[in-house]
Order: structure tokens, then sequence, then C-alpha cells
């Protein structure tokens, strides 16, 4: 039988990686693409000029807050997998826009659950729960399957509904339906106002002589950060299991920002001399004294998700599930990406220039 997968929010970081995870492995994929003014398929151009384009691979305009669309969909594409991975994902946005993130990241999972079922119910579901679920209990850590939820901004809430309508729907309606509970994942991919991204993007443009500095918020804030590539395999691992349920997937190690920002600088050899604190804290060159990270606090949230660590033994054991990207690789990988595109050098370049 033809596997055929249905991604909701292919043109996202994770959608591409999993498009391109299911299509090396024959599957019929199908993508749910928003309208925009301009095209943004830059993730997924590379699919669309393969041989794969109409013939395995096929974009459909709609949107997961359209409940007739998502209907129409599920009947006319039949798919024996939905990834649900469309949502409004940056949690200090969704401050700002906390009713349309209800919609997009919570209420949508039910319409395209409801989908499913009235059409029979008998696909494969994957959810993309998230660690931002976990919020707000810093003293229970590493966290896993068992630790409580207590989200603290309005992307958490939301996907705390859509967390437990998935175990509603399985639990009422006896469907494959799984959560997904992964702790951040990045890659060059990564869209550019998340910190990660941020501050690799920010690094390439000081070098290039095109920013000045880099200007962050909390640099406290701890997180458990790995590789989407590493990260949508375990998607479709939960999808293969004899029973559906409920997986962490993490690294199981936890660094701060200020840590990830060092990490970067370091990969060109740069050691940052921190000074001050709080909103005062600033970042320089050890070598030549130029201030290169200072705190800007615009960039708080009116809540904050102080401390994540995460605990995928269960991932590990029950699926087999493991990343092959650690964190010093990552952050490699992404400054490299960076400075390639924004620089045009590597990192050896640079290096090679800065000792010449
Ligand atoms: P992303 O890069 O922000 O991608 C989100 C995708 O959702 C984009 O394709 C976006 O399309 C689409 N989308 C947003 N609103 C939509 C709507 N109303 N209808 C249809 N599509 C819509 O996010 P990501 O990092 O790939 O994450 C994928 C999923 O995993 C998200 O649900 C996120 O919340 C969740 N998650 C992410 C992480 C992480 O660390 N990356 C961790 C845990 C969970 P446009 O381009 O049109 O906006
Ligand atoms: O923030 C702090 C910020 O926006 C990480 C999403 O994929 O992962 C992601 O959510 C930390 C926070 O990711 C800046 O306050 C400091 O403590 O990269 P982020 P996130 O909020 O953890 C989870 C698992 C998801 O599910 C989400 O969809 O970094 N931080 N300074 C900053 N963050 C940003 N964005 N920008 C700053 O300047």
């Amino acid at each position: 039988m033809q596997n055929i997968a249905l991604i909701t929010g292919i043109n996202g970081q994770d959608g591409s990686y999993l498009a391109e995870f299911l299509l090396e492995r024959g599957y019929e994929v199908h993508g749910l693409l928003r309208r925009h003014s301009t095209v943004n398929t830059s993730r997924i151009d590379h699919i669309i000029k393969s041989d794969y384009h109409k013939i395995k691979f096929f974009l459909h305009f709609g949107d997961v807050t359209d409940s007739s669309n998502m209907m129409r969909l599920i009947a006319e594409i039949r798919p024996t997998e939905v990834y649900n991975l469309a949502a409004q994902s940056h949690v200090g946005i969704s401050f700002e826009v906390p009713e349309y993130t209800a919609d997009a990241t919570g209420v949508s999972t039910l319409k395209l659950l409801e989908a499913i079922r009235v059409n029979g119910g008998n696909c494969r579901y994957y959810q993309a729960s998230t660690s931002e679920l976990f919020g707000g209990l810093p003293e229970t850590a590493p966290q896993s399957e068992t630790t409580p939820f207590f989200p603290k901004s309005p992307y958490g809430v939301a996907k705390l509904y859509s967390y437990w309508i998935t175990v509603n729907y399985r639990e009422s309606y006896n469907m494959y339906a799984c959560n997904g509970i992964l702790f951040n994942h990045e890659s060059p991919r990564r869209g550019e106002n998340f910190v990660t991204r941020k501050i690799t993007l920010a690094i390439a443009g000081i070098i290039a002589g095109t920013q000045e500095k880099l200007s962050l918020g909390n640099m406290n804030a701890k997180r458990d950060w790995g590789f989407a590539g590493d990260y949508v395999a375990a998607m479709w691992l939960m999808l293969r299991q004899s029973k559906p349920d409920d997986y962490v997937i993490a690294t199981n190690e936890t660094h701060t920002v200020r840590e990830f920002v060092e990490a970067a600088f370091a990969e060109l050899s740069i050691e940052i001399r921190w000074q001050g604190t709080g909103v005062n804290e600033k970042g320089y060159d050890a070598e030549t004294g130029k201030l290169l990270v200072d705190v800007n606090p615009e960039f708080y949230r009116p809540a904050e998700v102080e401390y994540l660590w995460g605990d995928s033994t269960k991932a590990e054991k029950e699926l087999g599930w493991k990343r092959n990207v650690d964190f010093k690789g990552l952050v490699k990988m992404m400054v490299d990406a960076d400075l390639q595109t924004v620089a045009g050098m590597t990192a050896e370049d640079y290096k090679r220039g800065r000792t010449d």
C-alpha cells in the first residue's frame, strides 16, 4: 500500500525536513501551504524544483483555522498519516497575538482531528506538542512524560489544549494519535527571530560588517537544544508503534542562552568577556575590547520559561530514537551556514584572516 502523508506547516523548519525524510522513504507527500502576498517556500524550493514535484510531492493552499478546508483536504487526499506541524509557533509573539494563537495553535487541532474522524478516522496522527507545556515548574527537572504541565504563555496554553484534545480523540474514538513533546530543535532553517538563529545570523552580520552588535533579552534562560533533522525522525517513529502514545524528545542536556552565545563566537575563536548583570550586561571581544553583545529589555517576555531540560529515556527505549548531532555540532552547523550565506566565507577563512 502507498504511504500518503499530509503535513501541515510544510514550509516551516520541521515541515521541510520531514518532507525530505518521508520522500526518501517512498512516501507520497502532501503539504498545506498558506497564501501569502509574497512566495515563502524557500525551505522547500529544492523539493519543488526536484523530480518529486507533482509525482510524489503536492502542495495545497489552505489554513488550519478553516475547518471546511481541512474536511475537504482529508476527504480528497485520504492520507495514511497526518503530521500536524502548523502553528503560530513563536512564544514571545503569542503575547502580541494571543487570540489568533489560540485559534491557530490550539483549536485548529480539534478541526483537523474532527476532519479525520468524520472521514473514517483510520489514519495515523502526529501532534506537534512542546516542552513549553512544562513551563513554570523549575523544580521538576529533567522533564519527562510524567512531569506536570504548567504553561507560561498564550502559545503554551494553546498547545496544552492541542495536547489534551489529541489524547481525548485517541481515547474516545480509538484513533491512532500521538503527541511528540519536543524540546527546542534548531537548524540553519530555523526562523530568524528564534534566539539561536538570531545569534548565528548576528555573528555572521558582525563579521560581514553589516551589523554592529547582537541585542538579546533574558540570557539566563536554559534550553535543551537539539537538531531539527534528528527530531523529524522521532515523529515518524511514533507512528510506527503497535499502539499510540506520547513521547518526550530531547537531548538530555541544558544550556543557557549566554552559553549558546559563547559557543557560537567560539566557533570563530572569539572569546567573550562579560561585564555587568541584568539589563546592564555586556559582552566584549576579549582580544579587541569591541562591544559585541548587549541586553535590550524589548526582548523580555511578560512571563518566562526559565528552565527546560528534557528526559527522553522513554523514546530512546521504546522507539529506538537517538540524536546524532550534539550541542557543539548544532552550533557549528548554524554558524557555518550563516557565515557562508551572509559573509561569503567559512569559519576557517575568518580565523586565518584574524591571525594573519
Ligand atoms: P515554524 O518554522 O514556525 O513553522 C510553522 C509552520 O506553520 C509554517 O509552515 C507556517 O506557515 C505554518 N502555519 C502557521 N499558521 C498556520 C495556519 N493558520 N494555517 C496553516 N499553516 C500555518 O515552526 P517549526 O519550528 O517548524 O515547528 C513545527 C511545529 O512544532 C509547530 O507546531 C511548533 O509549535 C512545534 N514545536 C516546535 C519546536 C521547535 O523547537 N522548533 C519545539 C516543539 C514544538 P507560514 O510560513 O505561512 O507562516
Ligand atoms: O527563545 C530567550 C527567550 O524564541 C528561547 C519555539 O520553537 O521552542 C521555541 O520556543 C529562549 C527564551 O524559543 C531572546 O526568552 C533571549 O527563554 O528561541 P526562542 P522558545 O521560546 O523556547 C519551543 C519548544 C516551542 O515549542 C516554540 O514553538 O531565549 N531569549 N533573548 C530570546 N528569545 C528570542 N526569540 N529573541 C531574543 O532576543
